[in-house]
Order: structure tokens, then C-alpha cells, then sequence
């Protein structure tokens, strides 16, 4: 397995398939933040597996029954709120409220299958401490993605290869895992979706042991994206000269 430090991010190196290993006793949570999802949270919540351990919704904003209709499907969820606008916001507080060993973000709009949680934890077991889902790694794909967002995830990976060394198969999905005792690298100091792009620096330069899962994206079930491209891709651009310019300080965990 390669580290995050040497020149390639590691893709599909850790067999994730390979079954859990017989010594493994660590927890599993699910992280999933939730902004108007009362038409898909039942369909996420379902494809969600019984080993998991822990399910935290982070809502607070949503002005649907998503949260009555999680606690009514899945009675044992921890719902924690989280008032302040953003994605980020809500990772932040749903990575600290979550009481796993492995903690893994999904979306709650039904592009994420709940299956490939299995080969997450499986790379961590195995001894990644950061998991990145991937379109685009051998065995992925996308029923969502169009040509401007493609052009732009491959703007922003030569953004990540050049500043910062970093070799992601894909920059801006969000699925993804980290331990526990790692978060605090994450370090997340920015609400809107451009955290995502400063998980994958942080998760990079802190040196952690990253793997990559292929995954496929399927279209958001119901309702809108809260994305824009235009808005998001120039938060995205400046959380990256930001981070360039910042020059890195390790978190000591
Ligand atoms: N708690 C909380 N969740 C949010 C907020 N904004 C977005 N989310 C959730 O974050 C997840 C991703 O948001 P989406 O709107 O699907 O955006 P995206 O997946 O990055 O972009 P698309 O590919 O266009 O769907 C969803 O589960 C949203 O409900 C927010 O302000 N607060
Ligand atoms: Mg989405």
C-alpha cells in the first residue's frame, strides 16, 4: 500500500474486496448530512447495512419531516442538529458527534450506495486511514456527472497534483472515510461545499494512509442539488490558493 506522501494515491491496491479481516473489532458509523431529504432519506437509510454500528444524521436546517421520517425508519439514529448553512458545517459537527472507530459521509439524495460501505471499511481494516470514493478509478462511473462538472473535477485535480503533489482519481465526490483518531487532521474551517476539497488537502498532506474506492454516483433521487457550479467552483478555486498560500501547519493528534 502506498502513503499519501509518496507520489500515487493508492487505487483499489488495498483489495477491497477482500473479507473483513478476523482480527478486526473496530466500529462503524455513518455520517449523513441532510438538508431536505424527506424523499430519499428512506431509500439511503435502507440501503444501509445491519453491521454498521452507528448512523448519525446531521440536519437542523431542513424545513421537511426528513428528520421524523429517519428517526420513524431507523429508531436507533442520532439525529444532531447543526444550525449554520453549509455542508462543512454540518461534516464538522457530524465527524465529532459520531462515536465510531471508522467514520464514513454519505449523501443523503440516493447517489450514494450504501453496499460500497463494506469496501470502505474493508480499506480501513486493511490500513488506510483516509478512503475516497472515485468515479473515475477502474470500476466506477457516474449517471449525474456532466461534461462542465467532469471538466471541472479535472481542473481541480491538476490544482491538487501541482501545489500540492496530491494524485486523486477524482477530487469532488463526496463519499468518503477517515478514522476516528485522524479527524482532527481534517481540521474543517469552512462550511460550504468546498470543504470537501479541503478534506481531500488536509487528508494529503497530513500524510495519511489514503485508498480509494471505485463507486458509482446515481442521480440524485428527488428534489435539487444545493450545489452551484459557478458559486461552489470559485469557493473551491480559493479554499486551494488559500491552502497553497497558508503553507501547512500538522495537527498533533
Ligand atoms: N445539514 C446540512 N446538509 C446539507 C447542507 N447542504 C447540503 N447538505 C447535504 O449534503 C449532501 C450533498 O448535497 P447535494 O445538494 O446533493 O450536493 P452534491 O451532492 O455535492 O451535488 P450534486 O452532485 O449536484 O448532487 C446532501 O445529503 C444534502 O442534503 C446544509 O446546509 N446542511
Ligand atoms: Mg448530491
Amino acid at each position: 500500500m502506498k502513503t499519501a506522501t509518496e507520489e500515487v494515491v493508492s487505487t483499489g491496491s488495498l483489495n477491497p474486496r477482500a473479507s473483513r479481516s478476523a482480527v478486526s473489532t473496530a466500529t462503524v458509523s455513518v455520517v449523513i448530512p441532510t438538508l431536505n431529504e424527506a424523499g430519499n432519506i428512506p431509500y439511503v437509510l435502507n440501503t444501509i447495512p445491519s453491521w454498521v454500528q452507528e448512523v448519525v444524521v446531521v440536519d437542523g436546517r431542513s424545513t421537511d419531516d426528513t428528520e421524523r421520517i429517519a428517526r420513524l425508519l431507523h429508531p436507533g439514529v442520532k439525529v444532531v442538529h447543526e444550525l449554520t448553512p453549509g455542508k462543512g458545517a454540518a461534516l464538522k459537527t457530524g465527524l465529532y458527534a459520531a462515536s465510531g472507530d471508522y467514520l464514513i459521509v454519505m449523501d443523503a439524495d440516493g447517489s450514494m450506495d450504501g453496499l460500497r460501505l463494506a469496501e470502505f471499511r474493508d480499506a480501513m481494516d486493511n490500513g488506510a486511514q483516509f478512503v475516497k470514493g472515485s468515479r473515475f478509478a477502474d470500476g466506477g462511473g457516474s449517471a449525474d456527472i456532466t461534461r462542465v462538472r467532469a471538466l471541472g473535477d479535472a481542473g481541480i485535480r491538476l490544482l491538487l497534483r501541482i501545489f500540492f503533489g496530491a494524485r486523486y482519481s477524482d477530487a469532488t465526490y463526496g463519499y468518503f472515510a477517515v478514522r476516528a483518531d485522524c479527524r482532527d487532521h481534517l481540521n474543517i474551517d469552512t462550511n460550504g461545499f468546498e470543504s470537501e476539497i479541503l478534506i481531500v488537502i488536509r487528508a494529503y498532506r497530513s500524510g495519511l494512509r489514503i485508498a480509494e474506492v471505485p463507486c458509482f454516483e446515481a442521480n440524485r433521487i428527488h428534489g435539487e442539488s444545493n450545489l452551484s457550479a459557478i458559486k461552489d467552483g470559485i469557493k473551491i478555486a480559493l479554499i486551494i490558493v488559500r491552502e497553497k498560500v497558508r503553507g501547512y501547519r500538522a495537527v498533533t493528534v
